[in-house]
């Protein structure tokens, strides 16, 4: 079993429900088990901007699949939960990207872990934080607590 961390993010429909199946989703599945779920933020739309706000939540599992194993779980729980891909960083029902796979850096035309933008992201690195501040973010060779910035667009959300 290895470490993995986990972001998920959705701004259409039921946005709460569609974290809340998504995690349960992850939650059923044999080779994943659920460790710690950090709390909910609401947050602005990053890259694409004309677009409700998001929910963003950072999960931590221990898995026995492969990185690839895991992001077609991923891909599958999305297809689930009707993520229709259409503009690059617009509205979704629900994204879930692996931030961290044990200490691993993959770069493949597939996969690329440590997810290449989520030390620039608040949205990923606040709940991240909050689950994971003394685990190292193996490109930077810095922990979590080290990389997060305080941002007034990630807000704590309580339903
Ligand atoms: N995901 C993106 C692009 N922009 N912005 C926020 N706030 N939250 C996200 O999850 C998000 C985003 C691409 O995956
Ligand atoms: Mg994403
Ligand atoms: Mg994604």
């Amino acid at each position: 079993m290895v470490d993995a961390y986990l972001g998920l993010g959705g701004n259409i429909g039921d946005r709460e429900a569609q974290l809340k199946a998504a995690l349960a989703q992850l939650a059923n599945h044999a080779q994943i088990e659920v460790i710690a779920v950090s709390p909910m933020y609401e947050t602005k739309p990053v890259g694409y901007v004309e677009q409700p706000d998001f929910l963003n939540v950072c999960v931590h599992i221990q898995t026995s699949l492969t990185p690839h194993e895991l992001l077609e779980v991923g891909l599958a729980i999305e297809a689930n939960l009707h993520r229709v891909r259409d503009v690059r960083w617009g509205p979704r029902t629900i994204d879930i990207d692996i931030l961290l796979y044990a200490d691993c850096i993959i770069e493949t035309q597939t996969l690329m872990v440590p997810h290449p933008r989520m030390t620039e992201r608040a949205f990923v690195m606040i709940p991240l934080n909050d689950i994971a501040s003394d685990v190292i973010e193996p490109r930077s060779g810095r922990a979590i607590h080290t990389l997060v910035t305080p941002d007034a667009t990630v807000v704590r959300y309580k339903s």
